[in-house]
């Protein structure tokens, strides 16, 4: 036996952390890996590991404590073939020491203040995160077109010891983002460009020597405060896409405060990590709590607030079990014939559970009405053969039309583009229309934003950008979010009508069938008519029947003559 000192590894420029969980005792048999403590800086949480196998005898550090690198935490006793300094042990951040030595400034500072600068393009790249590989991006701060100033927090990323918030190398303009949430990066990547004023210096253009690392030596503040909640559901997924919005929970502007283990075992047990109270230094929720969270809703206790808008209001009061339904059945398929198992995909993961909750929670109910588009139709198919003649390659299918259709119909019926805030309804001035996209890994909707800007052709061309992205899987975050209504187009493929899901916080959603020829008694004789299908659920909260059947009725009388627009 021998006693091993465990110290604080290279963890890239972090320096003087402060101490914020001590996650073992005096006593505690400890594993190679396992995390000691907790440290956190402004930007970034991370848990340090032990080096070594063995029982804890004595512990260095406390709650409060600042470290640095080399700094002792531990000493444990350990086997003596593993009292050697464990030269491989794995760290979790091995960047050179030149990184973390060098100091953390901002790269492309305007040098020259005084020369009047012209702009120039600078790459984004991820710079020294320590070891960390294929981290997961999973947040969002900025987006193409906005201003940063040197070192704010572009986004954060997260590995399952560590997170940390990726700060912009300059101040400046984003012109690209090339990754979304759900992406793992690692040190070096380009992930964006911005323009900045003057000529960027050298240092910035090298990815990872001299860029800023995620931890700035700042002062120990406040809590990280990794959004937790929106991370583990926001994602990049289809009804999902606008930030996971639970209608019954309050937004607190406060984040769920918890290290990124802590994080990932309230994801794995599904425990929504905003609704449990941190015993923690500071109300820092600790994995303890997690658990005795789940223990209480587990015996009847608590329930989440999930649970608590599902529950039926039972007027005798005696019920809070939830929805009551009976236990999934669990039946092994294997007994009646061969199968194969495999996983949904991750989009099917988070639209699913996004899907489930909008069909539980919003009281839908489904208009269906017909459109005749015999004459939009005709339209449609002249313009297509004009482009071709132009040898233009946009091509124009109906859902465009109906697109600007639903925007006449949404200014029209203003209480379609407003949301459910409590008891308060917010209506948009906006017209940002989803359309769900059918990709290989699953069902996600792109928005086409201000479309009440755009032309047939331009709604055309952008929804055709839109459906590839989605189909190569390269949407972001920012593609997805802020609609106020969607369309879920089913016509290219078949079907009479049928009842779309609503893509909540919006209020209500519209279904395209395919278009058929149907005879239609125009008063003396049945004529053939070019009929689309128009399905349209809506919030029952929100919108009375009688105003689904006005918005329907109006939308097809546009869609019959779209001159209607116009008045
Ligand atoms: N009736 C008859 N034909 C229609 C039609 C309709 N309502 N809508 C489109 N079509 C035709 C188009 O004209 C096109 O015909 P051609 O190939 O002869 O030119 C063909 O169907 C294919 O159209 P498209 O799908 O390429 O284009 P779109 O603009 O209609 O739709 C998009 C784009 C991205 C919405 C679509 O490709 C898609 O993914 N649809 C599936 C959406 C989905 O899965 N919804 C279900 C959500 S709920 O689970």
């Amino acid at each position: 036996m021998a006693l091993t000192e465990i110290k604080v590894p290279d963890i890239g420029d972090f320096d003087s952390v402060g101490v914020i969980e001590v996650l073992v005792k005096v006593g505690d048999t400890i594993k190679v890996e396992q995390s000691l403590v907790t440290v956190e800086s402004d930007k970034a949480s991370m848990e340090i590991p032990s080096s070594h196998a063995g029982v804890l005898k004595e512990l260095r550090v406390q709650l409060g404590d600042k470290i640095s690198e080399g700094a002792v935490i531990a000493v444990l006793e350990t086997a003596d073939s593993a009292s050697a300094p464990a030269a491989a042990a794995p760290a979790p951040a091995a960047a050179p020491a030149a990184a973390a030595q060098a100091a953390p400034a901002p790269i492309a500072a305007p040098v020259a203040a005084a020369a009047p600068a012209a702009s120039s393009t600078l790459a984004i790249h991820i710079p020294d995160i320590g070891d960390f590989k294929d981290v997961a991006v999973i947040e969002m701060l900025v987006k193409v077109g906005d201003t940063v100033t040197a070192e704010q927090s572009l986004f954060t990323v997260e590995s399952d010891k560590a997170s940390m918030e990726i700060p912009s190398p300059a101040a400046g303009t984003i012109t690209a983002l090339t990754l979304k949430i759900g992406d793992t990066v690692n040190v070096g990547d380009v992930v964006g460009q911005m323009t900045v004023q003057g000529a960027p210096v050298a240092a910035a253009a090298a990815p990872a020597a001299a860029a800023p690392a995620p931890v700035a030596a700042a002062p120990v503040a406040a809590p990280v405060a990794v959004p937790v909640a929106a991370a583990a559901t926001a994602a990049v997924a289809a009804p999902a896409a606008v930030p996971a919005h639970n209608p019954t929970v309050a937004p607190t502007g406060a984040l769920p405060y918890a290290s990124p283990s802590v994080r990932k075992f309230a994801r794995e047990l599904g425990v929504p990590l905003a609704e449990v109270k941190g015993s923690g230094n500071k109300g820092r929720i600790t994995a303890d709590d997690v658990q005795a969270f789940t223990k209480s809703v587990m015996a009847g206790a608590v329930q989440t607030l999930a649970q608590q808008a599902a529950a039926p209001a039972k007027s005798g009061g005696g019920n809070v079990g939830g929805l009551e339904v009976l236990a999934w059945p669990k039946v092994d398929f294997a007994k009646f014939g061969a199968v194969e198992r495999k996983d949904l995909s991750r989009i099917k993961k988070i639209s699913g559970a996004n899907l489930h909750r909008n069909w539980v929670m919003i009281p839908h109910v489904t208009n269906n009405d017909e459109a005749d588009i015999t004459e939009l139709e005709a339209f449609r198919v002249q313009t297509n053969a004009e482009s071709a003649k132009a040898k233009s390659d946009v091509k124009v299918t109906m859902l465009a039309f109906v697109i600007k259709a639903v925007v006449a119909a949404l200014k029209r019926f203003p209480e379609f583009n407003a949301s459910l805030d409590g008891d308060t309804l917010v209506y948009k001035q906006y017209f940002h229309i989803g359309f769900a996209a059918d990709t290989p890994n699953g069902l996600v909707v792109p928005v086409l934003k201000d479309a009440d800007k755009k032309g047939i052709l331009q709604i055309s061309q952008e929804m055709t950008e839109l459906a590839k992205k989605a189909r190569d899987g390269k949407l972001g975050a920012a593609d997805m979010q802020g609609g106020c209504f969607s369309i879920s187009s089913l016509g290219g493929i078949g079907g009479t009508h049928f009842t779309p899901i609503i893509n909540a916080p919006e209020v209500a959603i519209l279904g395209l069938s395919k278009s058929a020829m149907k005879p239609v008694w125009d008063g003396k004789a049945f004529v053939p008519r070019l009929t689309l299908p128009l399905s349209l659920s809506y919030d029952h909260r929100v919108i009375d029947g009688a105003a689904a059947a006005r918005f329907n009725a109006y939308l097809g009388a546009v869609l019959a003559d779209y001159r209607r627009i116009l008045l």
